[in-house]
């Protein structure tokens, strides 16, 4: 298995670090390549996505990417390096998948994103000499259709491994945005009637934040667009122990990128305490998708996350490296 492994900036290396030594303690054939994107890319080449990452990132049969730290400001010729790879390898479906960390809940939820399109197509300009901003909010019949097909499959799946009937929540704002969520809306709902097993629900994006926050133990499989999605995923992970332990998968035909949900923490970079566990659960996750045992992984990270140590995210005072040891040792006993 080739995987290349993408650190980025900020925390991104010290997390990336953490799943490298796990991949290679499980997997110690896989071929390891890394890469380069991000800021820091940019200072160095000018770009934040050379050219020989997205060929390495083609070449491989996995991808574990780490944070990148995209400026808020327009700088010539920067473009988001993940926001690109998303789009250029067709990784068409975010997968963010969120179950409690606390046993008084229960909790388990994914929020299936869309990853290509909406506002996040970069279709910006300036009009009116600089007095009007314009963002086009681009959703097209196809790109619905398919992440519609990923939600409803996914929620077929689920039902038969947990032996409870299949929900899907349809995620939109097509009471304000007719034209573009409309189309969103119709068109998933179109391909619901391909699941009549799978019961279906719609939900404006505001009372989806506000039910994640307050009842997310009602929510099976979310589907909504690129940056409702983004946001929302941000929210339904308080549930599951906050961003430190959120992981999640991009993928397309045939192609995955892993990544933690979490950015850059640019204020706790090179400091050793970042909390490793979702760039962990990325390996996990990507086991899963070719097909290789993850259990005892898994069962080492909740072993982890039970008995400690814990990175300050969770309360604790231990460094990257003792949880990174903690979970590695596990597994040699396990
Ligand atoms: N690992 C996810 C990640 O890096 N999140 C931050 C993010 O998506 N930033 C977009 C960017 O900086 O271009």
């Amino acid at each position: 298995m080739r995987v290349c492994i993408i650190p980025g900036d900020g925390i991104g290396p010290e997390v990336i670090g953490a799943a490298a030594q796990v991949l290679r303690a499980l997997v110690p054939e896989a071929a390891i390549e890394e890469a380069e994107a991000g800021w820091g890319a940019f200072e160095r080449h000018g770009v934040a996505l050379p050219a020989a990452t997205l060929a390495a990132a083609r070449a491989a049969d996995a991808i574990l990417f780490g944070a990148v730290a995209s400026p808020s400001h327009a700088v010539p010729g920067y473009r988001s390096p993940i926001v690109q790879l998303r789009r250029d390898l067709d990784l068409y479906a975010n997968i963010r998948p969120v179950s409690s960390a606390d046993a008084q809940r229960s909790v388990d939820l994914v929020i299936v994103r869309e990853n290509t399109e909406d506002l996040y197509t970069g279709r910006e300009r300036l009009e009116d000499d600089g007095a009007m901003a314009i963002a086009e909010r681009v959703i097209t019949r196809r790109a619905s259709a398919r992440i519609a097909h990923t939600a409803f499959d996914l929620a077929r799946r689920r039902a038969a491994a947990l032996g409870r009937p299949g929900r899907v929540t349809v995620v939109h704002k097509a009471n304000v945005l007719r034209v573009s969520d409309g189309l969103f809306r119709e068109t998933v709902l179109a391909v619901a009637r391909d699941y009549p097993e799978v019961a279906v629900e719609e939900m404006l994006v505001d009372v989806a934040a506000m039910r994640l926050a307050q009842t997310p133990e009602r929510f099976d499989v979310l589907v909504t667009t690129n940056m409702f999605g983004d946001i929302l995923s941000d929210v339904a992970c308080i549930n599951g122990g906050g961003l430190g332990l959120a992981a999640s998968a991009n993928l397309g035909d045939g192609r995955a990128l892993f990544e933690p949900v979490h950015g850059a923490a640019p204020d706790i970079a090179g400091q050793g305490t970042a909390n490793p566990l979702a760039a962990i659960t990325c390996v996990a996750m990507l086991l899963e998708w070719r097909g290789l045992p993850a259990a005892r992984l898994r069962a080492a990270i909740a072993d982890v996350l039970r008995d400690g140590p814990h990175t300050p995210d969770l309360g604790g005072a231990a460094r990257t490296t003792d949880v990174t040891e903690a979970v590695l040792a596990r597994l040699r006993y396990r």
